[in-house]
């Protein structure tokens, strides 16, 4: 062989490394789909809720949802979201906090399968017009949730850019105090 020949085929050798490399298929979503979630922590009533369970809750709907990166970059619309408010749900766990400061002191950890983590305090939920846009939904554009969100998600919809509190695949959410 050549040493033009050996050089061009480990060019190619290279090269298809590359390719394979770079069109390695992204995560299947379907792996972190939920279907149900816990409510725990600081509650005296420790919850664990499938789609089912939270059509006994008041209903809430969301006609139109501009989803808007921390980046600033849009990235499309949330349409017909029917869900229930989170603080509903938190009202039937029963926040414990018997100091009567203790509340003030708290935050909601709302996390998803794949590790990622939003929190809200006490006092933004149940203090301030942004808990009545706070919505954990199960059905968008008259449908279950599909793999890349499902089948239950939450979004705070009042929120000044929607994605970052956009929890796709819901997993539990804590109640914490978090200061003495
Ligand atoms: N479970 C989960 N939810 C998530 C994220 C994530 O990594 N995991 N990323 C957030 C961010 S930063 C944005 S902008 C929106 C939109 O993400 P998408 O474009 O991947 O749908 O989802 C949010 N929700
Ligand atoms: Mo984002």
């Amino acid at each position: 062989m050549t040493y033009l020949v050996r050089h061009l085929l480990a060019t190619i050798v290279l090269l298809a490394a590359g390719f394979a490399w770079a069109s390695e298929p992204p995560t299947d979503p379907a792996r972190f789909v939920t279907t149900r979630f816990t409510v725990d922590g600081a509650v005296e009533n420790r919850l664990d809720l499938g789609v089912e369970d939270l059509a006994q809750f008041p209903p809430q709907q969301i006609g139109e949802l501009p989803l808007v990166c921390q980046s600033g970059a849009n990235l499309g619309t949330l349409e017909q979201l029917k869900g229930v408010l989170l603080r509903d749900i938190l009202e039937k766990a029963v926040v414990k906090a018997p100091e009567h400061n203790d509340v003030k002191k708290m935050v909601v950890v709302a996390a998803a399968s794949d590790g990622y983590r939003v929190v809200f305090s006490w006092s933004e939920l149940f203090n301030s017009p942004l808990g009545e846009g706070v919505i954990v939904f199960f059905e968008k554009d008259g449908r279950p949730l599909a793999d890349d969100e499902g089948r239950i998600a939450l979004v705070s919809g009042k929120d000044l850019r929607t994605g970052p509190r956009h929890v796709k695949w819901l997993q539990s959410i804590e109640v914490r105090k978090i200061a003495d």
